[in-house]
């Protein structure tokens, strides 16, 4: 199981949220995204999927990745200064 969390800053709200959820529907792999608007950042659970493809379906969503916040198992916060 992977968990990564990218940084983006251009969500504001429920429709962002519906839009990044619904491009990442089509990637495979994922087993859960977790989309927190307060924060920003896109979380996702998966066995197998490709960072890659992560970040191309979000920008298809219109949405650009400004990094990549964490990987693997444990989150930790150093994820304090947000490019805007
Ligand atoms: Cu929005």
């Amino acid at each position: 199981m992977h968990q990564t969390t990218y940084s983006v800053p251009g969500m504001s709200c429920e429709h962002c949220r519906h839009a990044i959820t619904s491009e990442l529907a089509h990637v495979a792999g994922i087993d859960t995204i977790g989309v927190d608007l307060a924060t920003k950042h896109v979380t996702i659970t998966g066995a197998g999927f490709d960072s890659g493809a992560v970040i191309a379906a979000i920008d298809e969503a219109g949405y650009e990745v400004a990094g990549t916040i964490s990987q693997g198992a444990g989150a930790h916060g150093d994820a304090t200064g947000m490019v805007r």
